[in-house]
């Protein structure tokens, strides 16, 4: 229990104990970020260069000598090695190791970055700033810096360095100032650690509009997770849902309500699970801590004694205590006000789902067809799911062959699951309902990018959430202020980033689409895998997608990296019809209608996705938003690995190099003429005074002699860099204290 002062001395001095330069001020950055002076320079003063060494990283150390564009370099290891010239980069001074904020660094090439970041994250300190973006990097371990304590640092302003806590204090201060709705936007590929992230966001605006409403919020979390998260091979608790939650907050600045919207839930993991992976923790959450009672009433056993949870060989998950996450799951259900009726049907249907799976068929002619085989399986289904066992048995069966019996079977798991789990989102929608909402605070965690061997259907979807999601940021931060700078005819020279719209139209377009092709083919009844792949290729020859038609499967070239997508089954998962034996059955069953009731939408999938995406964008593009990068510092989940490789390709492909570039040149402090000579109009004599705002600005720029490199006249508004109008703010405030005398103190305007 320590108090948020010690937690605040831990924090703020791990870097000066280390030699580190947060608490030194560092000197004035170079704009360039190529070399400065010459190499004898570096020679003569024994500067610290980086060494390109094999196989494409740097190291540090100093050239000795140098003859025509070959030099001869000591490494740190005393190791001298002869390199061209163009295999060094100018490596910035020691006085700026470990640098808050990138921007702050005077050389901005590749390796000057990553050592800044690997010099922090050595240190535990896993935030850093790229100009307005928090970057955060996977510690896979406790590295203690969140908590009641250190919320409380930095509500107190005892804590100041990067942190979600601060960027989530800045979104709340923000929405209170400006009376503007905020986003937090957390991006990342999967397991960079999102989720932990957008916890704690959560955790600290929970915090801070403290209520009866915020607690109930608290308890959303455990929930959703047990329904929405499972072990994958790339993140032990993966979001197979992506959410933005709206926090809703009254003129106080109290929360008093929230909504949570969802991105569609992954439903192949309801029936099939790859090697090693596992389906949604609920199961074996129920299987390990069901009370006795309920486990008679459900007919419950192991998870090992259900065939599809033990088909991936993987039940735990190490350091995961199933039966306890079960305690706090029935916990926060109450606390949601879920009702032990609704409750009792929700594990009825989840246990239904087990013995599902559970049901073998036997094939009963020469044509393949089968029966269901009446045993413990489908007796105890149908009990549960409150029919007759002939229902269930005929809707499975009659007139199937075994792989047509085992799709229906897996289709009605499916729905079930999945109707749970938009049951549940709704009524917890409910239960968090309240008045008074002015304005919001809305945190975005969505599935992150991912590759596996094999890639189907819902990566093809993920990863087009996550285009989307990039389209955005880089709209909000490269092309949105670039063009503002362009019609406001200021002097820019254009940062170029790359841009995803290529990949975006790849899948959006309305004619030659991927999603739209989909469609197509998935409408149309002769339509296979392989026709579907036909047009693809027809349409795509010369576009950053190849197909391959050995394997009948095509490629995708992401912002994130290359993807192999199966084909196969994706049109039958795009259709994701239900049978019509299977709504019959359903719509007769008397049993938990509330949950399976649903309108049987003929959209596909596809189509579905696009537009709750879609929605959601929108919702944020209403906002003012802070974005959150998260990295994964290797591809194995461990901690103190800091894989140079992985590091900088999310570095490179996320845009985070050419923001650092643009935050350099940005002007973020901007306001109109007006508002500037309303505001600053006190610092000017009576004889400078004009009637248009463009000349009264000059005039105040002039007196108070503001260097021409601070800031930008635009045709509407001023604009200046990072901090440079605080001299004028600290004047203002001395003129408006009476301790600062402007000469013929000129007292127009509105202060
Ligand atoms: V996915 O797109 O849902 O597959 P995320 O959300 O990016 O993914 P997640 O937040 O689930 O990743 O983090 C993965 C794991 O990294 C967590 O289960 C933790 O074990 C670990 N992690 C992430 N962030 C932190 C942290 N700040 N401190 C400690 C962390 N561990």
């Amino acid at each position: 229990d320590e108090s948020p002062y010690t937690m605040a001395a831990v924090h703020e001095h791990r870097l000066a104990e280390n030699g580190g330069a947060d608490l030194a001020t560092p000197p004035p950055p170079s704009l360039a970020s190529g070399w400065d002076n010459s190499i004898e320079y570096y020679i003569k003063k024994q500067l610290r260069i980086w060494c390109r060494i094999q196989n494409g990283f740097w190291e540090l150390g100093k050239i000795q000598s140098s003859v025509k564009g070959k030099a001869s370099v000591v490494l740190l290891d005393g190791n001298v090695m002869k390199v061209s010239t163009s295999d060094l980069f100018p490596a910035n001074s020691e006085i700026l190791d470990g640098v808050n904020n990138l921007v702050e660094l005077g050389y901005l090439n590749e390796p000057s970055v990553l050592y800044n970041i690997q010099y922090r994250y050595q240190r535990d300190v896993i935030y850093t700033m790229v100009g307005p973006v928090l970057l955060a990097i996977n510690p896979f371990k406790d590295v203690r810096i969140s908590g009641s304590d250190v919320i409380m640092a930095y509500k107190e302003n005892i804590l100041d360095s990067p942190h979600v806590y601060k960027i989530a204090e800045i979104a709340y201060n923000d929405m209170m100032r400006d009376g503007v709705n905020q986003s937090i936007i957390i991006s990342g590929e999967s397991g960079a650690g999102k989720s932990v992230t957008a916890k704690l966001a959560m955790e600290y605006l929970i915090e801070t509009g403290n209520s009866e409403m915020a607690v109930k919020l608290s308890q959303t979390g455990c929930i959703l997770e047990a329904f929405g998260n499972a072990k994958t091979s790339r993140n032990k608790n993966s979001s197979r849902f992506g959410k933005l939650i709206d926090i809703h907050y009254n003129s106080e600045g109290i929360i008093c309500g929230a909504y949570i919207h969802t991105l569609l839930l992954e439903k192949s993991r309801i029936s099939q699970l790859c090697r090693s992976e596992r389906s949604y923790h609920i199961f074996y959450q129920m299987c390990a801590g069901a009370p006795s009672d309920m486990r008679d009433n459900l007919n419950l056993r192991m998870a090992s004694e259900y065939k599809f949870l033990n088909q991936s060989g993987c039940l735990k998950i190490h350091d995961v205590d199933d039966a306890k996450n079960f305690n706090e799951l029935m916990e926060a259900m109450d606390a949601l006000e879920i009702s032990l009726e609704d409750q009792e049907c929700i594990f009825k249907l989840l246990a239904a789902i087990l013995w599902l799976g559970n049901i073998s068929f036997e094939v009963i002619d020469l044509e393949n067809h089968v029966h269901v085989v009446t045993d413990e399986a489908s007796r105890t289904a149908a009990r549960l799911m409150g029919c007759n066992v002939k229902d269930l048995v005929v809707t499975l069966s009659t007139n199937k062959n075994h792989q047509q019996a085992i799709d229906t079977r897996d289709a009605l798991m499916k729905f079930v699951y999945t109707s749970v789990f938009n049951w549940l989102v709704k009524t917890i929608n409910k239960s968090l309902k309240g008045d008074n909402n002015v304005r919001s605070i809305s945190i975005l965690d969505i599935y992150g990018f991912e590759s596996f061997q094999k890639n189907s259907f819902d990566q093809l979807l993920i990863n087009y959430a996550n285009e989307r999601l990039q389209q955005h940021f880089v709209r909000h931060l490269f092309k949105i202020e670039q063009e503002e700078y362009e019609s406001e005819g200021i002097e820019w020279k254009k940062v170029e980033f790359v841009d995803n719209q290529g990949c975006l139209d790849l899948f959006e377009k309305k004619t030659g689409g991927l999603l739209s092709i989909l469609d197509e083919a998935s409408n149309t009844l002769k339509a296979t895998d392989l026709t579907f792949g036909n047009k693809v290729k027809q349409q795509h020859l010369d576009s950053s997608l190849w197909f391959n038609d050995e394997k009948g499967c095509f490629k995708v070239d992401h912002y994130a990296g290359e993807v192999n997508y199966e084909s196969m089954g994706l049109l039958e998962k795009n259709r994701d019809t239900l049978h019509h034996d299977i709504i019959q059955f359903l719509t007769s069953s008397s049993f938990c209608n509330n949950f399976l009731k649903s309108d049987f939408d003929k959209q596909t999938v596809g189509t579905k996705f696009k537009d709750q995406l879609f929605k959601l964008i929108q919702r944020l593009q209403n906002t003012n938003p802070h974005f959150i990068r998260c990295i994964r510092p290797n591809s194995k989940q461990l901690h103190a690995t800091f894989d140079k490789q992985i590091i900088l390709h999310q570095l490179r492909c996320s845009g985070i190099l050419d923001i650092i570039k643009m935050s350099k040149s940005r002007y973020p402090t901007r306001m109109t003429h007006q508002e500037f000579t309303n505001r600053f109009g006190c610092l000017l004599s009576k004889k400078s005074v004009c009637q248009d705002v463009l000349t009264t600005s000059i005039a105040i720029l002039k007196q108070h002699r503001v260097v021409p490199e601070a800031y930008q006249l635009g045709y509407t508004k001023i604009y200046f860099k990072t901090e440079q109008i605080l001299v004028l703010e600290k004047l203002r405030k001395q003129v408006m204290e009476g301790g600062y005398k402007v000469k013929n103190f000129f007292s127009g305007g509105g202060i």
